[in-house]
C-alpha cells in the first residue's frame, strides 16, 4: 500500500487557515480503502476497547466508532504512518511534523437518524495548541446531504472551548466533570452562521482544526458511510491532561510533563514526511 503523490496547493492551505477546513481531493493512494474497509467490518463484528455504538448489533440507524486502534493494528498503524496523511495535515498547519495522536474509524448506517453533535475536538483531547488537527477520510461516498461533515466556517478562530458533546444519546461519563459552555444550538439557528460541507469519494480527505465547529447529518441514505479520522499534533501542540478529557491516554502512560511538548515517540509516533 502506498504513499500519496498528492500535494498541498496555496489554496489549500489559504482556504484551511481562513476556513478552519480543506477538502484535499483523492488525498490516498486507493490501494488503502479496501483494507481500512476490512477493519471497520472486523471492529463491527468484535469491536475492541474504545468503542462508542449508539445501537450495537444492528445494521440500520446506527453510528458506531472505534478508536485508538493504532498500537494494535498493523493496517492502521501503516497508513497513519506511511500513507502520507499525516505530512498533509503537517503541510497545512504550517508545521515541521505530525505525531499521531490516535485514529478513529467512523461508521454510519444506512437510515440512522440521529446526526452527530456540533462539536470541536479539543476540548475531548488532552492537549492545547493551535497545530493540531484531523485528517477524515472517507473509505465510502458522502454527499453532505445524506452524512458527510459540515463545518461552522471560520470557527476555529472564535477562542471558544466548549464542553465535549455526546455522540449517542447517553452522556460521555468521562466528561461529566468538565466544567464549560454548551456548544451553541447551530441546527435550529442554521441561518446564522456561515456552514459549509464536503461531498467525498473513497480517498478524499477533510482536513479540518480541532478548534472548528462541526458535525454531521444522520444517513439518509441506503448505504453504509464509513470514514477513519486520524488526529495529529503539530510542532506547538503541548499536553495537557484535565478534567474530561478522553481516557485513551492519559499521565500515567506517556513520559511527558504537562505544559510540555510530547515528545514521546511511543504514544505519539512521527508520521513519515515523503
Ligand atoms: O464522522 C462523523 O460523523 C463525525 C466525525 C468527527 O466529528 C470527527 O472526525 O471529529
Amino acid at each position: 500500500m502506498g504513499h500519496t503523490n498528492v500535494r498541498v496547493t496555496d489554496e489549500q492551505r489559504a482556504r484551511f487557515d481562513a476556513d478552519g477546513a480543506v477538502l484535499i481531493p483523492k488525498a490516498i493512494d486507493p490501494s488503502w480503502i479496501d483494507p481500512l474497509l476490512a477493519v471497520a467490518e472486523r471492529e463491527l463484528a468484535e469491536p475492541s476497547r474504545w468503542v462508542t455504538d449508539s445501537n450495537p448489533g444492528q445494521a440500520t440507524d446506527r453510528l458506531f466508532t472505534t478508536r485508538y486502534l493504532w498500537p494494535t493494528d498493523e493496517t492502521i498503524r501503516s497508513f497513519a504512518l506511511s500513507s502520507g496523511i499525516g505530512a498533509i495535515v503537517a503541510d497545512l498547519l504550517g508545521s515541521a511534523s505530525a505525531r499521531l495522536y490516535f485514529d478513529h474509524t467512523l461508521v454510519k448506517e444506512p437510515g440512522t437518524t440521529a446526526p452527530t453533535p456540533w462539536h470541536q475536538d479539543i476540548p475531548y483531547w488532552p492537549f492545547l495548541g493551535r497545530q493540531i488537527a484531523s485528517a477524515w477520510v472517507a473509505l465510502t461516498p458522502a454527499t453532505v446531504n445524506e452524512s458527510s461533515l459540515e463545518f461552522v466556517r471560520g470557527s476555529h478562530r472564535w477562542d471558544a472551548y466548549y464542553a465535549p458533546e455526546s455522540f449517542t444519546d447517553s452522556s460521555i461519563e468521562w466528561a461529566s466533570d468538565f466544567e464549560g459552555e454548551r456548544v451553541p444550538d447551530i441546527d435550529t439557528a442554521r441561518c446564522d452562521y456561515d456552514i459549509i460541507g464536503f461531498d467525498v469519494e473513497p480517498g478524499d480527505a477533510i482536513v479540518f482544526s480541532s478548534w472548528i465547529l462541526h458535525g454531521a447529518p444522520g444517513n439518509s441514505g441506503d448505504r453504509r458511510r464509513v470514514a477513519v479520522s486520524t488526529r495529529w499534533l503539530g510542532d506547538d501542540a503541548v499536553w495537557s491532561p484535565h478534567p474530561g478529557s478522553d481516557p485513551t491516554v492519559t499521565q500515567a502512560d506517556v513520559s511527558v510533563e504537562p505544559g510540555h511538548y510530547p515528545a514521546d515517540d511511543r504514544r505519539f509516533p512521527l508520521a513519515k514526511m515523503s
